[in-house]
């Protein structure tokens, strides 16, 4: 799984509006919105300012990125919920947390990202969310998706989980990536997803692209027009891929804003409300 780097996540804290500003100018949403509609929950019907969220940095493998965990709570907390980062790391941070009785609590290494809900003890994960909200913006960017053909980059866990999801809001699916034998994996796992061996003339071909790879795509390829929702790390398109085309990233605010929504929405008190 890709991991974020300090760099990319040193910013992340003060550029939360400018993220909400990108989503109402692209999608049509604001980042709550946005993760509302991820998971199928009606924004009116959840209460997230009565949310306590603990968040727990961990050591493990690679070890804590730097203001990874305050990233997370401060995406939270732009979501009107009560956050707090604790000051130990692993069991121990967790206990911590724990002590405070907190609704819900983040942990992340190198392979899980999960949001735990404690009142449910059920979790959200990372990259369910993250392809989750990926396709919600493409939708909102999209105008809609039936009937329309959105080309997948990349058949990894953000990109196979958003096949799935784009098959069930009506899209015609196409999935390529460089390990064909991932994409023919997810076509068999998801009925009707067609697999693209070209990535290249896949991405000049199609003008809805979700972009769950690492992969860097030249601007060359990319149509005038397009729109690109593009949830992969390391992001590398360049100025001439942004004139040419709506491209919609950030580095973990709309995946941790839908984990934070699914999340409170397993223990919402209204579980009929709570649905669409
Ligand atoms: O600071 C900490 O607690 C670290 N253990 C966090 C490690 C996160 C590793 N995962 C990632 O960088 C990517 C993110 C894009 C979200 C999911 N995986």
């Amino acid at each position: 799984m890709t991991r974020l780097t300090d760099d990319d996540v040193k910013n992340i804290s003060n550029t939360l509006e400018d993220v909400n500003q990108m989503l109402v100018r692209t999608a049509g949403m604001t980042t709550k919105q946005m993760a509302c509609d991820a998971v199928s929950i009606v924004p009116e019907s959840i209460d997230l300012d009565d949310y306590y969220v603990g968040v727990v940095p961990i050591t493990s493998g690679m070890g804590v990125i730097t203001r990874f965990s305050e990233s997370v709570a401060d995406i939270c907390r732009a979501l009107d919920m009560d956050a707090f980062v604790t000051s130990t790391y692993d069991v121990t941070g967790l206990a911590e947390a724990l002590s405070k009785d907190p609704d819900i609590v983040f942990l992340a290494d190198d392979y899980e990202f999960i949001a735990y809900n404690t009142r449910a003890r059920k979790y959200s994960n990372n990259s369910f969310c993250t392809a989750s909200g990926y396709v919600a913006v493409l939708n909102g960017a999209a105008k809609g998706l039936i009937g329309k053909t959105v080309l997948v980059v990349g058949a990894g866990r953000v990109g196979s989980r958003a096949a799935g999801l784009l098959l069930a809001r009506g899209a015609k699916v196409g999935i390529t990536d460089i390990d064909t034998a991932k994409a023919h994996a997810v076509a068999k796992e998801n009925p009707g997803v067609k697999v693209i061996e070209d990535v290249g003339e896949a991405i000049s071909s199609n003008d809805l692209i979700l972009n769950a790879s690492p992969a860097h795509i030249d601007s060359k390829y990319i149509r005038e027009g397009a729109i690109i929702s593009s949830p992969g790390v390391p992001h590398t398109f360049d100025g001439e891929a942004y004139a040419k085309a709506t491209i919609i990233h950030d580095p973990l605010d709309i995946g941790v804003a839908v984990m934070a929504v699914q999340s409170a929405s397993f223990s919402c008190p209204d579980k009929r409300k709570c649905r669409r």
